[in-house]
């Protein structure tokens, strides 16, 4: 037994000093939607359950093309990651899963990498498979194309390491495969934007091939960089059409960050969901283009309106609605599992602010097209403040309440920056 990484009596110390404003808020707040005929508890026990995996990447200081500022006591391999991740649960209580990514997180022994996740209470969500970089001693390099590479034999590695990624899942628990690829071009000309996707989809069959019955393949489409005149899969339009000639294990996955500026995401989860293929999504927040910043930092409305979509799609299912949630960001000036934290208060925030939408009020508002009052009975939830809510959850289930102030006190990074080794400076987006 790993055990939790922070001391349980600073968090009940000091959870002890929060409750009673806490729970002075949530009876106000309880009294407040009893009036609009909500139970709390109801919504509360629902915001308990939901749960949204962090990237092992994540657990890191990212960086642009210019630069990385490394923190002291950074993780530096997946274990000290996994432990990371470990708080960000123990305090938070949102991120029960964690997403690997491969070859970055290679070890020899799976089995004992998932005993370790769960002796800190974590499980594996999506592999994520990397073609996007060359690894040392690698035979066939991906400058020019992986999945989608005129060349044969490149096209059978990016596939080999595919079905690595499924393997290893398979030893780590996991039931579903990312798939990203920065296949593209920088010149027009450079390959045949048709043929280009041909290879692509051929390549892409032979992996599906290898997905086990209960698994699902997910295609994260993402429309510039590192290719930035042509992306292979540089839309949701590419990727559904990806999904629909593999078959019904795969589907799409929405990284926010990932399309044109100014795209209605939420119209596109809603028509996703509506083809039977939304499998999952990759949350963070952006201002210009793939900025991977922290979750409803920027435009927390648009992450509640996705959410309002996924409530939508919650209640009237096609074709299995499951889809998995994925934090995918690049903390860059913030300490990572303070942003984590962040982001999953936020996240779990916007889905309890959906949940709190009067559904009939607004089906019928919508259908007598009676326009202000189908939008403030969106934004009446929108408006609502359920920190009392989040906390309460938090709380129930061992969380701390004030979590920054908690994970302050605990001095956690400054015990990791003695022990860990520092990590180099260069360039680093993740
Ligand atoms: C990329 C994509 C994808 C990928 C990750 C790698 O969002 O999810 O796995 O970042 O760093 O931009
Ligand atoms: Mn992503
Ligand atoms: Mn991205």
């Amino acid at each position: 037994m790993t055990g939790l990484p922070i001391s349980t009596e600073l968090v009940d110390e000091l959870n002890a000093v929060s409750r009673p404003a806490l729970d002075d808020e949530y009876d106000a707040l309880g009294r407040k939607l009893a009036r609009r005929g909500i139970a709390i508890d109801a919504v509360k026990d629902k915001v308990k359950a939901f749960g949204v995996a962090v990237p092992s990447w994540g657990a890191g200081r990212g960086g642009t093309r210019f630069a990385k500022f490394p923190i002291a006591g950074e993780p530096t391999n997946i274990h000290e990651k996994l432990e990371d991740c470990a708080v960000i649960q123990q305090l938070g209580r949102a991120t029960p899963r964690v997403s690997p990514h491969f070859p970055w997180d290679f070890v020899d022994d799976y089995a004992a990498l998932r005993e370790e996740a769960e002796s800190y209470g974590l499980g594996f969500d999506a592999v994520n498979s990397n073609t996007f970089q060359d690894q040392p001693g690698q035979p066939h390099s991906y400058a020019t194309g992986s999945l989608s590479s005129t060349r044969e034999a490149t096209r059978q590695q990016a596939i080999a390491h595919n079905i690595e990624c499924i393997a290893i899942g398979r030893k780590l628990g996991s039931r579903a495969l990312t798939v990203w690829v920065g296949d593209g071009t920088n010149f027009p000309g450079q390959q045949d934007l048709g043929r280009s996707l041909d290879r692509y989809l051929d390549a892409a069959a032979q992996v599906y091939a290898a997905l086990p019955g209960d698994w699902t393949m997910m295609l994260e489409h993402k429309m510039f960089e590192p290719a930035f005149y042509s992306s292979v899969i540089a839309d949701w339009g590419s990727s559904l059409l990806a999904a629909q000639a593999l078959g019904d294990k795969c589907k799409c996955l929405v990284d926010l960050g990932h399309h044109a500026p100014n795209v209605n995401i939420e119209q596109i989860v809603a028509r996703l969901h509506h083809a039977g293929k939304l499998g999952g999504f990759h949350f963070n927040d952006s201002k210009y283009g793939d900025d991977d910043l922290d979750s409803g930092s920027i435009n927390p409305h648009q992450l509640f309106l996705v959410f309002n979509e996924l409530i939508e799609a919650e209640r009237n299912p096609r074709s299995g609605f499951e889809p998995a949630y994925m934090i995918d960001q690049s903390h860059n000036v913030t300490d990572p599992i303070e942003s984590m934290l962040s982001s999953g208060e936020t996240i779990a925030g916007c889905y309890a602010r959906a949940l709190l939408v009067d559904r009939d009020a607004l089906h019928a508002a919508q259908n007598d097209n009676d326009v202000m009052l189908a939008f403030r009975t969106l934004r009446g939830a929108y408006e609502t403040d359920v920190a009392p809510i989040l906390s309460k959850a938090r709380d129930e289930q061992g969380g701390a309440i004030d979590w920054l102030a908690t994970y302050r006190r605990s001095k956690y990074r400054e015990r990791k920056s003695q022990e860990r080794k520092s990590v180099g400076l260069g360039a680093g987006i993740v």
